[in-house]
């Protein structure tokens, strides 16, 4: 088990290490589950972060137990099981409480790893630009900060000896206290600094919106095919992979639907119980979702029923969460190359509002286009205007931002019927006939 910068159990570090020496980490799994067995999503967790599953154990409760997750004789199970597999990690479904992490880690005598670590991991080795990086970074050191606490209180008791973390460091308690402020001088520090990144997007922001060009977003679950969707409606070649958040920092491109400019931008993957660390620090990223005037919320309609439907819950909560659940979205089925006639009519049964398309195969963008223009005509508002001659410089905006333009020169301008953005409509009035 490697040992991160923070003295924290990751299942790989920062992204440093080649592929195989993380397949060197054997996992053995748990959840404390209402009902089901499924731990799928954990599996694909870990295999994008490069560790190999060697056995499971699933507990029936219907919350986990507060200080151990599991219970005493589901442990002493594991325990066995764990060692028969030859792990040399647990992990653990669910985001653990610093005192069940310690616990679990003293009764089965081996790294316990949770979800929301394994998913800071994921995130700190796909970040690639500098606000990403610093994003992971604040929500990784606000995660660790809290198990400091933890831990202090773990070494006290065992008067500072420990099998490892920051009892190899220094002399206990002391060392802590200063771990402790480095960390939220640290916290500071790049709070400060994405502050800084904010404010520039904030600029970028305004220069886009002061072009007026309709802004859609794209929003799902990781591994939905956000990015596909983005290059097969943008003919751009902005990066895919079958593996969990691929994609961390936003993209923009511009898209033409019949000769009107939108901007489509491609952004970080939801998941089930997100932790709320990287939600805090991708506040600024998010807002692109936020204030879109559209957003297209994708889902991959190849999933079984149940997931499908849990994967739309978790993006739709996570909209909410992030302050976007009043924008208008629209439903985006993709992956419906691997369904067959039948199940495509059980899906548009389901979800009549959705747009079935394949990014892949192309099938379906062309509707999938006619409705996102459908969405913003709605709100378009027919006007009516005369250009004096000397404000030529107008009509080649117009050009850009107007559905159904018609012109016409005569002796006192130009005239002009067409459709306008509610916004723009309001800017010209003055010119209306
Ligand atoms: N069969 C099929 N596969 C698809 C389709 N669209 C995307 N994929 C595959 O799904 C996987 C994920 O695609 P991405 O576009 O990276 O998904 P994403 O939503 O951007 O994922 P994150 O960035 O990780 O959140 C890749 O292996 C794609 O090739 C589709 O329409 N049909
Ligand atoms: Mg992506």
């Amino acid at each position: 088990m490697e040992r991160g910068r923070n003295g924290r159990n990751t299942p790989t570090r920062n992204g440093a290490s080649p592929p195989e020496a993380r397949a060197k980490q054997r996992a053995y799994l748990i959840a404390a589950l209402e009902t089901g067995d499924d731990l799928s999503e954990l599996r694909e967790l870990l295999r994008t972060a490069g560790v190999a599953v060697v056995g499971q154990a699933v507990q029936h409760r219907d919350k986990p137990h507060p200080n151990t997750y599991l219970g005493p004789g589901k442990l002493e199970e594991v325990r066995i099981a764990a060692k028969a597999a030859d792990a040399n990690v647990v992990v653990c479904d669910d985001e653990l409480s610093p005192r069940q992490e310690r616990n679990l880690e003293k009764e089965l005598g081996i790294s316990v790893v949770d979800r929301t670590a394994t998913i800071l991991d994921i995130f700190a080795a796909h970040a690639n630009t500098a606000e990403g990086k610093l994003q992971v970074e604040l929500a990784q050191l606000e995660y660790n900060l809290a198990r400091m606490r933890g831990l202090w209180t773990h070494l006290e008791r065992l008067g500072g000896v420990s099998s490892g973390g920051f009892a190899t460091r220094g002399p206990g308690e002391s060392q802590i206290e200063t771990d402790r402020r480095l960390a939220r001088d640290r916290i500071a520090a790049l709070r400060r600094r994405l502050e800084h990144v904010k404010g520039t997007r904030a600029v970028q922001r305004a220069e886009r919106e002061r072009a007026h060009l309709p802004q859609v977003a794209l929003a799902g679950y990781t591994n939905a095919g956000k990015s596909t969707l983005l290059n097969a409606m943008t003919g751009s070649a902005v990066g895919v992979r079958n593996r969990l958040f691929h994609t961390l920092d936003p993209t923009t491109r511009q898209l033409q639907i019949d000769g009107r400019p939108y901007l489509l931008t491609d952004t970080v993957g939801f998941i089930r119980k997100l932790p709320h660390q990287l939600v805090d620090a991708f506040g600024a990223t998010l807002e692109e979702t936020r204030l879109a005037d559209l957003i297209l919320h994708v889902v991959d309609a190849s999933a079984e029923e149940d997931d499908r439907l849990e994967m739309l819950r978790a993006v739709e909560d996570t909209l909410e969460e992030i302050g976007a659940g009043d924008r208008p979205r629209l439903l985006v089925l993709n992956k419906v190359d691997q369904l067959d006639a039948d199940q495509r009519n059980e899906l548009r049964h389901r979800h009549p509002e959705g747009v079935q398309v394949s990014a892949l195969t192309g099938e379906g963008l062309d509707e999938l286009s006619v409705v996102v223009e459908q969405a913003f005509a709605r709100t378009l508002e027919s006007v009516e205007l005369l250009l004096p001659y000397s404000e030529g410089g107008r009509l080649a905006e117009l050009h850009d931002v107007a559905g159904d333009l018609h012109r016409e020169d005569t002796a006192e301008g130009v005239h002009v019927v067409a459709r306008l953005p509610a916004a723009i409509a309001e800017r010209y009035q003055r010119f209306s006939v």
